[in-house]
């Protein structure tokens, strides 16, 4: 079984996310999401979330390409995730290109496109201004 692993805060989750989970899982059998507490969100990426952990962990949960959700706490835990859950292919958009490649020796790494036009941040500016899609 070829298990896959990434990582995000999920938050609104949108039709990026899906396309990015769904490659992520192609490359394997078994895809693990590792999702930013909210703790994680505060302190070590500065991001506030509209939905908390436990809301954006039932959301993935309910995706078909998703197979298990854990926790991400810090920076720090990639190459302990990856030994303990026996991880073959990490992946993150390319949004992230180069900045895990020291992963590489314990796992494949991969970067795969970002879906351009959508982010978290233009739904909420949207929403602001009254702008749908
Ligand atoms: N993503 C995407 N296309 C978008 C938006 C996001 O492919 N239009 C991808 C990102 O590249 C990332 C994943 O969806 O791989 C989750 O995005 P975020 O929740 O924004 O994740 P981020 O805050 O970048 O956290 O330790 C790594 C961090 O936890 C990554």
């Amino acid at each position: 079984m070829k298990r896959v692993i990434t990582y995000g805060t999920f938050d609104l989750l949108h039709y990026g996310h899906i396309n990015l989970l769904r490659r992520a899982r192609e490359l394997g059998d078994y895809l693990i999401v590792a999702l930013s507490t909210d703790e994680f969100n505060q302190d070590g990426k500065h991001k506030t979330c509209y939905f908390p952990y436990e809301k954006r962990k039932q959301l993935l949960e309910a995706i078909r390409y998703v197979d298990l959700v854990i926790p991400e706490e810090n920076w720090e835990q990639k190459e302990q995730d990856i030994r303990e859950y026996h991880v073959d292919t990490f992946v993150m958009g390319d949004d992230w290109k180069g900045k895990f490649d020291f992963l590489k020796p314990y796992c494949q790494v991969v970067y795969l496109p970002r879906t351009p036009e959508i982010s978290s941040t233009k739904v909420r500016r949207d929403l602001e201004e009254g702008a749908g899609r």
